[in-house]
C-alpha cells in the first residue's frame, strides 16, 4: 500500500508519458514517502498509527527493545477497535537500535519518559528532524526540545481517547480534535496532510503554548480532587467551593506567566467539563485506580514550581499538591 501510494505521487505516474519534475512534484513525493517513526505503542501511539497506516502512509512503530519486538512480531500487528469492529495493521515493528534515519517521530509515550525515549534516539535524528509531543500537561515538551537543539518540536494537544485493553489492542474511546503548534515557527509543516489523507482531526494552533496552559489548569482543577475524593468528574460537583478556589488561584498562575487568555473565564469551562464528562473517571483517577504513575509532576507539580518562580502564594494549590502527594505515597505509588 506504502509503495502504491508512493508510486501514485510519482511525477509522470498518470500521463505515462514524459511530465517534468518541478519543485513542488519533488517535495510532495518525499513528504509522502517520509516515514512516521511512532515511539510508544500504547494508547494514543497506536491510535495514531494505526490511522496513518489505513491511509498508506509508511509507518515504523518503534519498541523498547529485541524482547517488546519479538512479542510484537510473534502477532498480526497492531489492533485498533472503533464502535466495536476491530481491525488488525501489520505496522512494521523495530528498535531503537535500527540503523534508519528519522525525518518524522511522533513522541507518544507518558510526559515522565519522554526524555528518556528521546535518549535512546538521539544518534539517529536527521538534521532536518520533526518530532510531535504528544504528552500531557507542561514541562516534558521543554526538556526534549532543550534534547535536541537542531530539531524542530512540534506540540500537541489532544482530546481524543483512548485506551489499552491488552498488548498490541486499543480501543479508540472519544472522538476529538488534537492542536499542534510551533511557537517558534508559525509555518504549518506540509506533514498536515497525512493527517488530513488519515482522518486525524487536527489543526494547526498559533497559541499551542496558551491552550497546553489551559489544559493543564483544567486539568489541575479537576484531576487531583477526583482522586482524593475518589469520585467521578461529576462528583466534584458536591465540592464547588473547593472548585471555584481552586480555579481563582489558577487564573492568578495563568495571568503570571504571561497566559491571560488561557485564564480567561477558566471557572466556567471547568464547570462545564465537570457536567459534561460527569460520568467519566478522570484519566489521574484512572491511573491510581489502575496502580500506575501519575503525570502529577508535569501538570499540578509544574504549576506549583511555576508559582514559586514567581513568588506567587496560591495556599490551595500547594496543599493541594501536598495532599496528593501523601495519597500516592501512602498507596505505594510514585509521587513525581
Ligand atoms: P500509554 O501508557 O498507553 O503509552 C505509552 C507507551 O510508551 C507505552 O506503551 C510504553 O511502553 C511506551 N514507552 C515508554 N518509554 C518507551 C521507550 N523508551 N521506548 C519505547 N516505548 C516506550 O500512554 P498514552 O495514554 O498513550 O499517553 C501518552 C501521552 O498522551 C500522555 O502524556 C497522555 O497524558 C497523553 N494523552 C493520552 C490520551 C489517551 O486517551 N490515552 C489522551 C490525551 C492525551
Ligand atoms: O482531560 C481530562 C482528564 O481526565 O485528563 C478531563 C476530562 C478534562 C478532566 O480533567
Amino acid at each position: 500500500v506504502e509503495m502504491e501510494r508512493a508510486r501514485a505521487k510519482m511525477p509522470g505516474h498518470y500521463s505515462g508519458s514524459f511530465a517534468p519534475f518541478t519543485a513542488g512534484d519533488l517535495m510532495e513525493y518525499t513528504l509522502m514517502s517520509t516515514p512516521w517513526h511512532i515511539l510508544g505503542a500504547g494508547s494514543l501511539g497506536t491510535l495514531w498509527a494505526t490511522r496513518l497506516a489505513r491511509a498508506g502512509a509508511p509507518v515504523r512503530l518503534i519498541l523498547r527493545n529485541e524482547a517488546r519486538l519479538a512479542d510484537y512480531r510473534a502477532g498480526q500487528g497492531l489492533t485498533l477497535v472503533e464502535q466495536g469492529v476491530e481491525q488488525t495493521y501489520p505496522v512494521v515493528g523495530e528498535t531503537p537500535d535500527s540503523p534508519e534515519p528519522i525525518h518524522r517521530l511522533l513522541v507518544a509515550c507518558k510526559a515522565y519518559d519522554a526524555q528518556s525515549a528521546i535518549a535512546q534516539l538521539h544518534h539517529r535524528l536527521a538534521p532536518d528532524a520533526e518530532l510531535i509531543l504528544l504528552q500531557n500537561g507542561l514541562g516534558s515538551q521543554d526538556a526534549v526540545a532543550a534534547q535536541v537543539p537542531l530539531a524542530r518540536c512540534i506540540y500537541a494537544s489532544s482530546t481524543e481517547g483512548a485506551f489499552r485493553e491488552g498488548d498490541w489492542r486499543v480501543v479508540f474511546a472519544g472522538h476529538g480534535y488534537t492542536w499542534l503548534g510551533d511557537a517558534g515557527h508559525p509555518t504549518p509543516p506540509l506533514w498536515l496532510d497525512d493527517l488530513q489523507a488519515a482522518g486525524i482531526p487536527h489543526d494547526w494552533a498559533s497559541d499551542i503554548l496558551t491552550r497546553l496552559w489551559r489544559k493543564l489548569a483544567l486539568n489541575c482543577a479537576i484531576n487531583p480532587l477526583t482522586v482524593l475524593y475518589q469520585c467521578r468528574n461529576g462528583g466534584l460537583q458536591a465540592h464547588a467551593c473547593e472548585v471555584a478556589t481552586l480555579c481563582a488561584e489558577l487564573a492568578e498562575l495563568l495571568e503570571c506567566c504571561g497566559q491571560p487568555a488561557a485564564a480567561q473565564d477558566l471557572h466556567s469551562e471547568v464547570q462545564r467539563v465537570i457536567q459534561a464528562t460527569a460520568a467519566n473517571y478522570s484519566s489521574m483517577h484512572q491511573d491510581v485506580a489502575n496502580h500506575r504513575r501519575t503525570e502529577i509532576s508535569y501538570l499540578l507539580g509544574y504549576a506549583c514550581q511555576a508559582a514559586a518562580r514567581h513568588q506567587l502564594v496560591l495556599p490551595h494549590l500547594q496543599q493541594l499538591q501536598a495532599r496528593l502527594v501523601e495519597y500516592l505515597r501512602a498507596r505505594g505509588l510514585a509521587s513525581d
